[in-house]
């Protein structure tokens, strides 16, 4: 499959919630009336982009076809333009597709550090492993850090990636300090000379003030490893969860300054509209979008495309 037809396909369910028997709510030959705007904006709120995106496009769709007989070509358009505008806009939020390297800084020295945080079960492990596979299939070698030392099962599901992926990786028992194992990373990736340190942690709420502490110290630690790491603190938030990766997004940022977020489980969801709303709440770049649970579904995120994959 290529990009678009992955994008697309793990956009199914979004797609479905905005165009079901979407001849009958646009019906051609009829004029546009304020109750089928009114149906439609309801479907844009289901879809957890919020009430301003979703205002935004019901006014343009008044300004330009209320009364108007329906030509759902150019009321898509209208959809599709306002989307892409939404979308646009702040530092960072296009890169080029054809190097989905070029959505991540990597700084000049080796090696690069990401640190990936977030709730647990968002998806922070498994967007880890899709990622030091990007890596890797664009010529560089990855370090994986398994800072999760919270469960000894998430060490193992670490384990098993970084077999599958060829890639080194460092552990350390269960419970030992998540700080000393990005520490130990840091220093595996400097003895042997790889690009990138990719570091796992534990899932915390953004309320766990003790857990978030340890975030920072984690940060802390990588910093006086590596100067000037970690160049990304990527945050993954689970795209089911909609409007409350938003608060998660924002918690987070207070606590470690975050670079880009990683928003997994994009196919599980209608909630897809959740992007346009992290968009407007923050200026943090949506740099990944999972889009299922294989390796080879994490697409970097582009808002042309993502407005395109919705309308293919
Ligand atoms: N459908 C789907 N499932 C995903 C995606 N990313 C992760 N998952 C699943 O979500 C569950 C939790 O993922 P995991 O990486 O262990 O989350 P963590 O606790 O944040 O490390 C696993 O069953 C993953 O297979 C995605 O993009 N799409
Ligand atoms: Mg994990």
């Amino acid at each position: 499959m290529g990009l678009l037809d992955r994008l697309k396909a793990g956009l199914k369910r979004t797609k479905d919630l905005l165009f079901t028997d979407v001849r009958d709510l646009f019906k051609s030959g009829e004029p546009l009336t304020e109750e089928r705007l009114e149906q439609f904006f309801a479907r844009l709120i289901a879809t957890d982009m919020g009430v301003a995106a979703a205002n935004a496009i019901r006014e343009e769709l008044r300004k330009e076809h209320l009364g108007r007989l329906v030509d759902v070509d150019a009321i898509w358009a209208t959809v599709k333009a306002q989307l892409k505008l939404l979308l646009k806009g702040g530092e960072g939020t296009s890169w080029n597709q054809t190097e989905p390297l070029s959505a991540l800084n990597l700084g000049e020295s080796k090696p690069a550090v990401i640190l990936v945080a977030g709730v647990n079960g968002v998806g922070k492990t498994t967007s880890i492993a899709k990622l030091a596979n990007l890596l890797k299939k664009n010529g560089k070698s990855v370090v994986l850090a398994a800072g999760d030392t919270f469960r000894a099962a998430a060490v193992e599901q670490l384990t098993l990636w970084s077999k599958r992926l060829d890639c080194e990786i460092v552990t350390k028992p269960a419970g030992s300090d998540p700080a000393s194992v990005a520490h130990a990373g840091c220093s595996r990736a400097l003895e042997i000379g790889a690009d990138v340190v990719i570091v796992d942690t534990a899932g915390r709420l953004q309320t766990q003030a003790n857990l978030m502490k340890e975030l920072e110290k984690i940060h802390r630690v990588i910093s006086a490893r590596v100067p000037g790491a970690p160049q990304e603190v990527l945050l993954v938030l689970d795209a089911t969860t909609g409007q409350n990766g938003v608060i998660q997004a924002k918690s987070f940022s207070q606590a470690v300054h975050c670079t880009g977020l990683v928003l997994a489980k994009l196919d599980g969801t209608a909630k897809g509209g959740v992007v346009v709303a992290i968009r407007q709440s923050m200026n943090l770049p949506v740099k990944f979008v999972g889009v299922g649970e294989q390796i080879d579904d994490l697409e970097v995120f582009d808002a042309e495309q993502f407005v395109e994959a919705l309308f293919a």
